[in-house]
């Protein structure tokens, strides 16, 4: 059942997406990486590709390949559309490469994935922010690379500038909910909380990689996809919980960097349920957390919302395989990372 007694399907693609990556970084580089005007700025593309892309856990990217396989039928998993559906899950690792790189700015982070934020490099500072937006137009320039040719162009193209839109609106609701210098916990309401993460985590995270395999496949029915989305948001909204809880609780040496959110007066899960008291250094607050025992409920919490969103999957998956869903319910239930 739970990912480390058997290779599960995300194990047994992980080498192969892995693999592609390079051929991501060729097709997006070598028509200009010589090129008299535009070779240096291609040079210096391939190093914040290299840098910014890779040493994730490829969860999202491998959700749109291990999704595309379940829902296509195995005589019609030729080699090209395989491939393609490894590109669209590049593209959503692009998409999150350009989101960290924005974000760890913004909450001014010190690491990520084990390394320094890219920003924090000597000689970057915020010229992060136009890497950031290069790492973006890559997006596009894929999909326009490998699908133009494909019926469900205009719809990946459309999810990928909607799901963006969704996300900016939820950071834009995480940063005015956070302003610095600016306590004041009666902003921090359990609604603010569930629009912040439903909007800067879970379309993105969730329902983006899913609904993409699914355009891949000719799903396209808006009552399908209404259904899946219903599932995907809640599993988004847990995941963001357990982020909440890792960027203070998780070892910084499993999840690969530095939680902020105290530093930055965020409005956090954990802070959802401290109440209304007041915060002012991050060791008093910690020490707090601890006295309100924050570790138990946390796991209780995360219990209870995992046996909810089994029933949830039981009752709205179909048409589609429950396995999609469940398959991603368990990868995150009780992470470390
Ligand atoms: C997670 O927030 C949300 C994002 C990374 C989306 C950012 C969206 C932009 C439009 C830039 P977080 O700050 O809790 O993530 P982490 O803990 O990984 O820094
Ligand atoms: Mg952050
Ligand atoms: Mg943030
Ligand atoms: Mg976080």
């Amino acid at each position: 059942m739970n990912g480390d007694q058997k290779l599960d399907v995300y194990d047994q693609n992980k080498q192969s997406f892995i693999q592609h990556f390079s051929q991501i970084v060729k097709v997006l580089t070598e028509d200009e990486l010589g090129h008299p005007e535009t070779g240096d700025a291609i040079a210096r593309l391939k190093e914040v590709l290299e840098y910014n892309v890779i040493g994730g856990k490829y969860q999202r990217g491998m959700t749109v390949l291990v999704t595309f396989q379940d829902l296509v039928e195995p005589s019609k998993q030729d080699a090209d559309s395989l491939q393609r559906a490894m590109t669209v899950g590049w593209c959503v690792e692009l998409l999150q490469a350009f989101f960290l790189v924005s974000d760890d700015i913004m909450d001014a982070s010190l690491t990520r994935r084990g390394q320094a934020c890219w920003y924090k490099k000597p000689g970057i500072g915020l010229d992060a922010v136009n890497d950031a937006l290069l790492l973006e137009a890559c997006i596009y320039r894929l999909l326009k690379l490998c699908c133009r040719e494909q019926p469900y162009y205009l719809n990946l193209m459309e999810l990928f500038l909607q799901t963006s839109y969704q996300t900016e609106i939820g950071q834009t609701l995480d940063l005015i909910t956070a302003p610095q210098g600016s306590v004041d916990l009666g902003r921090f309401t359990e609604k603010r909380y569930k629009s912040i993460v439903k909007y800067k985590t879970a379309f993105y995270s969730f329902y983006l990689p899913v609904a993409a395999a699914m355009y891949m496949a000719g799903i396209d029915g808006e009552k399908e996809h209404a259904n899946a989305k219903k599932i995907l948001m809640e599993i988004g909204e847990l995941f963001q919980i357990q982020d909440d809880y890792l960027d203070l609780f998780g070892d910084s040496s499993v999840t690969g960097k530095i939680g902020t959110d105290i530093q930055d007066n965020k409005c956090s899960w954990l802070v959802e349920n401290y109440g209304q008291k007041e915060a002012e250094k991050v060791a008093r607050v910690k020490a707090l957390y601890e006295e309100l025992n924050l570790q138990a409920v946390f796991t209780q919490y995360e219990e209870d919302r995992y046996s909810h969103l089994l029933s949830l999957i039981e009752q709205c998956s179909s048409p589609l395989p429950p396995a999609i869903f469940l398959r991603l319910a368990q990868k995150i239930y009780k992470r470390k990372k």
